[in-house]
């Protein structure tokens, strides 16, 4: 693969999610999760001299935990703003667990945009919340400081990097997921595929381009 010059003013790495909450021994494992952290402290270290992080952020009693619905996790319940998938209580706001993980060296990490504080509203995306539409206000901070070009790595594949992808697309950045710093939930989906494999073919029809760690270069 050839290689792919980052550019210190106009790239940026995206840290989704790194958080225990989402790495084996956390609430919400995702296999593999605690893999990323190493690659990521390498683009922190190397080419990108900005990132900005999200946090997953949730309330106790959050609409997409199962547990404030009685119902099993991985469930699917319709929420006013659409399907909405229920999960094991995870991120929860203030504990230790949805502290960004301990070993990311955060030097460059010049914005933390928290997401998924309503209690009545998920929120996957680095952009919108799942209403599509309640903006947190990270593309006015990336456009202000004139970023065009967005690097994704983080948890999970399928679910918040990839929703992050898509609105980045859509609002008009160039987007790559960095594959080896990022791992998926991989759920399985009612045409006997998976969530990650989905998620894959969508990001393409919008645009979005995958790359790897050993390919981006100072
Ligand atoms: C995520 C499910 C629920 C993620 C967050 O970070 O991908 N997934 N909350
Ligand atoms: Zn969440």
């Amino acid at each position: 693969m050839s290689g792919l010059a980052i550019d210190g003013k106009t790239d940026i790495l995206g840290l989704i999610d790194v958080q225990p909450t989402f790495m084996p021994g956390g609430e919400l494992p995702v296999a593999g999760g605690a893999s990323v952290v190493e690659p990521i402290n390498r683009l922190l270290a190397g080419p990108f001299a900005t990132a900005f992080a999200t946090q997953d952020w949730h309330p106790r009693g959050h609409i997409s935990f199962a547990s404030s619905h009685g119902l099993p996790a991985f469930a699917e319940i319709a929420a006013p703003y659409g399907p909405q998938t229920l999960w094991p209580d995870h991120a929860v706001q203030g504990s230790a667990n949805a502290a960004l993980h301990p070993s990311i060296v955060q030097d460059r990490i010049a914005v933390i945009v928290r997401k998924g504080m309503q209690a009545a509203v998920d929120s996957y995306s680095a952009f919108f919340e799942n209403d599509r539409t309640t903006p947190t206000g990270l593309d006015g901070w990336l456009r202000n400081r004139g970023v065009r070009r967005l690097f994704l790595c983080g948890l999970a594949t399928d679910f918040c990097v990839a929703w992050s992808a898509e609105d980045a697309a859509t609002l008009g950045y160039a987007v790559f997921v960095v594959d080896d710093a990022c791992r998926g939930i991989a759920l399985p989906t009612a045409d006997g595929s998976d969530s990650i494999t989905r998620a894959r073919e969508r990001l393409a029809v919008r645009g979005v381009r995958f790359t790897t760690t050993a390919a981006l270069t100072s």
